[in-house]
């Protein structure tokens, strides 16, 4: 038993992150770790890298699968891919990691923010349609939080006005619906394996595509555009997974049902602890969606709670706990997108009040119950 000079005071206390990496035993990552040494194959395309591919296929039900060394690189390389010509315009969302935005303009091309809708805040189709002029040639909406954007509706546009889709799936992995997969939508996916993610690689990512060709057009193009041992056939990066990142992946997928199971767990406590306190909501699943939550976000409404997200945020500071304002500032906030004319906050008043008033809640596999609870009680103390 816990002595009285021995109980942990608030600043003794570890800070909760909004999320921690998930990381199995150590153990089991040494037989990995043996093969690589072993083999001395390092990276470019070796026997982990080429497992894990196939592995992620299965997993996630998709076709093909090219791996990157991160999902900024993967976007980038995807949007290349598209073959959009220089200049051409890409209608996005202003309420994202601005990874999202910033691909578009890596490839000379000009993003055109439309606004999101109030429930997930996900590209409303109705403002990408409003958006689109003779010079648009295609759509980036990102699956915000893991919630699958309204993929029907934006398949519809793209078609009539001969538009291509990439979809930002950064956090979209361990999502499912009743329905296709949502991987499956549009031309191209991008997912991050960042380590803050569901599924982590320390760093990583992936493109999912439809085709053979497609997959190795990607492959040639993350590997500086080789297309044989002394042909270069375009300008391609370095966006190569390396083996130890690869082989951690394959670890992490023999862990993953377990640990999206304890994030569904997490999120069902949180629910039934805040659902109808005046002030606060939660950004919910679709019905039919079996969710990921590879966040827990809410959002504060002042007016109601009595205390904006801001002030949150630094109560929550002052407890050692540290949330996160994802996504704010707005994407079309920042220097290289402000003066952009449709970045105008006027033109983007849902985005601005998500932007506004969201606050994410740490959510991780391995979150104590005492972490949860501390958290929920920062909340309905206010
Ligand atoms: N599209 C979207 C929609 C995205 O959300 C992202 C990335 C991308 C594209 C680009 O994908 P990547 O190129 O990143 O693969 C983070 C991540 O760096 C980024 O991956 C993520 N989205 C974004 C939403 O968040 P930060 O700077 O807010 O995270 P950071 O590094 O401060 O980590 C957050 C907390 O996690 C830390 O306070 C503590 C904890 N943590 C973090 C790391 C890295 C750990 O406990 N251990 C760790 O190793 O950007």
């Amino acid at each position: 038993m816990m002595r009285p000079e021995q109980k942990k005071s608030p600043s003794d206390r570890k800070p909760i992150p909004v999320t921690r990496p998930f990381l199995p035993p150590l153990a089991e990552f040494i037989p990995y770790l043996e093969r690589i040494w072993e083999s001395r194959w390092v990276t470019n395309g070796g026997p982990q890298h080429q497992e894990l591919e196939r592995a992620l296929c299965r997993y996630l039900n998709v076709p093909f699968i090219s791996l990157f060394n991160n999902g900024t690189n993967a976007l980038l390389t995807a949007l290349q891919a598209l073959d959009l010509p220089e200049g051409s315009e890409v209608v996005t969302t202003p309420f994202s990691f601005v990874a999202t935005a910033h691909a578009i303009k890596w490839n000379r091309l000009t993003p055109v923010f439309s606004d999101v809708e109030p429930t997930h805040g996900n590209l409303d189709p109705a403002t990408i349609e409003a958006a689109i002029t003779p010079r648009t040639r295609a759509i980036l909406p990102v699956h915000v939080y893991g919630n699958p954007c309204d993929t029907a509706a934006i398949a519809d546009i793209a078609e009539r006005h001969d538009l291509k889709v990439l979809y930002d799936a950064a956090h979209l992995f361990g999502v499912t619906r009743p329905a296709r997969p949502p991987l499956r939508d549009g031309d191209l996916s991008v997912l991050s394996f960042h380590a803050t993610k569901v599924f982590g690689t320390f760093e990583g990512g992936a493109i999912v595509c439809s085709s053979e060709a497609m997959k190795k057009r990607i492959d040639s193009l993350k590997n500086f555009g080789f297309t044989g041992e002394t042909t270069v056939a375009e300008v391609g990066m370095n966006g190569k997974m390396n083996e130890v990142q690869a082989a951690f992946g394959l670890l992490a997928l023999t862990h993953i049902d377990e640990a999206l199971a304890r994030r569904r767990a997490v999120a069902e406590r949180y629910t039934a602890a805040l659902a109808g306190i005046p002030g606060i909501g939660i950004v919910r699943p679709s019905v039919g969606v079996t969710p990921a939550w590879p966040y827990f976000p809410i959002t504060v409404e002042a007016a109601h709670l009595g205390k904006s997200r801001d002030d949150l945020f630094e109560e929550f500071k002052r407890h050692d706990i540290l949330p996160r304002r994802y996504f704010y500032p707005l994407i079309s906030s920042f220097a290289p997108y402000r003066d952009l004319p449709s970045a105008a906050p006027e033109k983007l008043p849902v985005a601005a009040r998500f932007a506004e008033q969201v606050l994410c809640l740490p959510i991780f596999p391995d979150i104590t119950g005492e972490e949860i609870e501390r958290t929920i009680t920062v909340i309905k103390a206010t």
